[in-house]
């Protein structure tokens, strides 16, 4: 059921191109989101509870989540599932504080600095999804980068829900409080993110928006980008494994499964130069979805185009597949597993080895879960402290620095017919291009 591209002849040119891949299409998405957007703008909170009622069925008398309403989730969390989180959370943690920048002052010349100073964004909004997806390790993914960052002010938002009498899921809520987050909104879809970029009565605006969610979120995320920094659009999750004959196919199958279970549009995709080890994965495979709870969507998510398995004819032509694929999430199951991660150019996150699967890093590694999908990860990085950072130059010269620099500045400006911006160093200089002793 799920399909084969046999490469190992050659590799083909437009090898992006023939890779499986889902297709999402936000555009179309735009003009349906673009009046809630408005709406919001305009009238604000009316506007969110309207929309709220209309898209999600539950009348909310406020946007906000009451300061009970997170201490009796904390309350009622079930104890086992409180005490994982708080090691999920202890772990992205450790390695979140260590992503912190440290502002680095350059002396490009005796009396001339430039400075960069790392300062957080003020407020950013999290977006938490909810009906089918609720993922409180999600919470904690957006959260711990934003708090070792720095960032001062921290809402989040997760879609009233009618079950839990219009407040977002006890588990969202339970893990907000877990985190210390205490401005909580029961607000979702295109509305929670206008919401937060335009503000309402009920929620201050805030300078970013994080989190994933469905496509309409991420039309609002695309619309009021601008106005609002964004994280990447999130679309639906992918597994690579570049696999050779040492990969055990039990592993390689329970992996491919696991993300497979996320969504019917999730990619799984194996790349191998074992046949061997591709038939034994397929012949596992029926066995273990039937034993899993959502075998459904497994097996459409597998036999889907966007999933498939790739035979090369070496780890060298492996690679370069993983490259032009540039998946959300790369397992290496190789011989020589870590030589083989280290020459990966493009993944969201690289797990190495038997023993790295990408359910640990999707809970537990410390790593972070939110990453860039569709290919993105040639060009982008996961959620970390930087995505909450901004490295503003400070540039601090002396007189006599900037008489060293005047004659450079002069020539470059008049050579782009800027004149002005000569003239104000000269103005500094009774108007004249001063030498550096001057
Ligand atoms: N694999 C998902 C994250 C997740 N998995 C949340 C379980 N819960 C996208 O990286
Ligand atoms: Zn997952």
């Amino acid at each position: 059921m799920i399909s084969r591209i046999d490469m190992r002849g050659s590799l083909p040119a437009d090898l992006r191109d023939v890779l499986p891949r889902a297709e999402l299409d936000v555009e179309a998405a735009l003009e349906k989101v673009r009046p809630i957007c408005e709406d919001v703008r305009h009238r604000g909170a009316a506007a969110v509870r309207e929309l709220t009622a209309t898209f999600d069925g539950v009348e909310i008398a406020s946007t906000r989540v009451p300061a009970e309403a997170l201490r009796d989730a904390l309350a009622a969390l079930d104890p086992r599932v409180r005490a994982a989180l708080e090691e999920s959370i202890r772990r992205a943690r450790l390695v979140h504080r260590d992503q912190r920048r440290t502002d680095v002052t350059t002396q490009v010349v005796p009396g001339g600095t430039v400075t960069e100073r790392w300062v957080p964004v003020d407020r950013v909004g999290l977006y938490v999804p909810g009906g089918r997806a609720v993922y409180p390790s999600s919470v904690v993914m957006n959260v711990v980068p934003a708090q070792e960052a720095g960032v001062g002010s921290l809402a989040v938002t997760s879609p009233a829900q009618k079950e839990f009498g219009g407040l977002p899921h006890p588990t969202i809520l339970a893990a907000c409080a877990l985190l210390g987050v205490d401005e909580v909104y029961s607000v979702g879809g295109a509305q929670a993110v206008a919401m937060f970029a335009y503000g309402t009565e009920e929620c201050e605006p805030v300078s970013m928006v994080t989190g994933p969610g469905n496509i309409f979120v991420a039309a609002a995320k695309r619309l009021l980008k601008g106005r609002i920094g964004i994280d990447s659009e999130a679309g639906p999750t992918e597994i690579a494994i570049l696999a050779d004959e040492t990969a055990d196919p039990v592993h390689v199958a329970a992996d491919l499964i696991s993300q497979a279970e996320h969504d019917v549009i999730a990619a799984s995709v194996l790349v191998t130069t074992s046949p061997e080890l591709a038939d034994a994965v397929e012949k596992e495979l029926p066995g273990q979805i039937s034993a899993t709870k959502h075998s459904e969507r497994i097996t459409e998510a597998l036999s889907g185009r966007q999933s498939g398995i790739v035979l090369v004819s070496s780890i060298d032509d492996g690679l370069k597949v993983v490259d032009a694929y540039a998946a959300e999430h790369l397992e290496i199951q190789t011989a020589d597993a870590a030589a083989v991660a280290a020459r990966v150019r493009n993944a969201g996150a690289i797990f190495v080895g038997p023993y790295s699967p990408v359910s640990l890093g999707d809970y537990l590694a410390g790593s972070n879960h939110v990453l860039p999908t569709g290919g993105c990860a040639c060009h982008s990085s996961g959620l970390s402290v930087q995505s909450f950072l901004r490295g503003i130059h400070v540039v601090d010269y002396t007189r006599e620095a900037l008489a060293g620099a005047a004659a450079h500045v002069s020539v470059l400006a008049d050579a782009e017919d800027l004149p002005a911006h000569g003239a104000a160093i000269r103005a500094r200089f009774d108007w004249r291009v001063p030498t550096e002793t001057s």
